[in-house]
């Protein structure tokens, strides 16, 4: 049902895709499966079906701070979250699963992100981030959030999957945004940061960043106006 009322509602947007086979290529990476077994590379046919196109200059990556990353996004086309892409803004929010024995998609009763790591829903995000990471290029941002005090923990997707895939010979620089959300508690010069510079290959610029959450969403500053 819900498969239906999103094609009918959104696959003019996504003329170029095939939307009967993408759902079809969805489910064969979880239905039937052990919810608590169900790989990364369950997705990879997925992914193929529906690639993601690099958008040079434009993409957004984030830890921490979805809230006002999409606050920012939404507002204005200049940049372009994982959660702006056809497979991303479908399934952002929602909860999926199989049962071995059964040829059911389930909504409910499905483990939790942190229940068993191979789980459907953290598996997909897992490899659509290391998807979106790959076609990553030119000048790349990524919001981070300067009111905790690891903005770039190692344990995020960010960290442990997105960044160790950015490739020089596609991307020129990354720039990092360090949202302030209530109160500041790290700048620019916080270890965690310097960890993610050494993690960068050696032809990606780096450069850092700090802004208040005020000026990072409001509606009226024009791309790039408050950095
Ligand atoms: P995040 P990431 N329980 O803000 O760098 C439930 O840490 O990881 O940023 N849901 C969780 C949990 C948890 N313990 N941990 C993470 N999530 C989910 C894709 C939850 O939905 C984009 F391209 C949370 O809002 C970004 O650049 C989301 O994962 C990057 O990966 C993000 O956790 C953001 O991943």
């Amino acid at each position: 049902m819900r498969r239906r009322l999103y094609q009918k509602q959104n696959c003019h947007l996504f003329f170029r895709y095939d939307c009967e086979k993408i759902w079809s290529t969805f489910e064969q990476a979880y239905v039937g499966q052990d919810p608590c077994n169900v790989s990364m590379g369950a997705y990879d046919p997925l992914i193929a079906a529906a690639p993601f196109r690099p958008a040079c200059n434009r993409m957004m990556f984030w830890s921490k701070t979805k809230e006002v990353v999409h606050d920012f996004t939404e507002k204005r086309d200049c940049f372009l979250t994982l959660e702006d892409t056809l497979l991303g803004s479908v399934l952002d929010g929602l909860t999926w699963c199989g049962k071995q024995g059964s040829s059911e998609t389930f909504t409910a009763g499905c483990p939790g992100w942190t229940d068993c790591s191979n789980n459907p829903v953290r598996s997909f995000w897992n490899r659509a981030s290391a998807a979106f990471a790959d076609v990553a290029c030119g000048d790349v941002t990524a919001m981070l959030n300067g009111s905790i005090t690891t903005p770039f923990s190692p344990t995020s997707i960010f960290a442990s999957i997105e960044v160790k895939r950015f490739n020089s010979t596609m991307m020129r620089s990354l720039n990092v945004v360090l949202v302030t959300q209530e109160s500041t508690v790290t700048n620019c010069t916080n270890a965690s940061l310097k960890d993610l510079q050494k993690e960068l290959d050696e032809g990606i610029k780096y450069n850092c960043k700090e802004v208040i959450q005020e000026c990072s969403s409001n509606p009226e500053k024009p791309c790039g106006a408050c950095w």
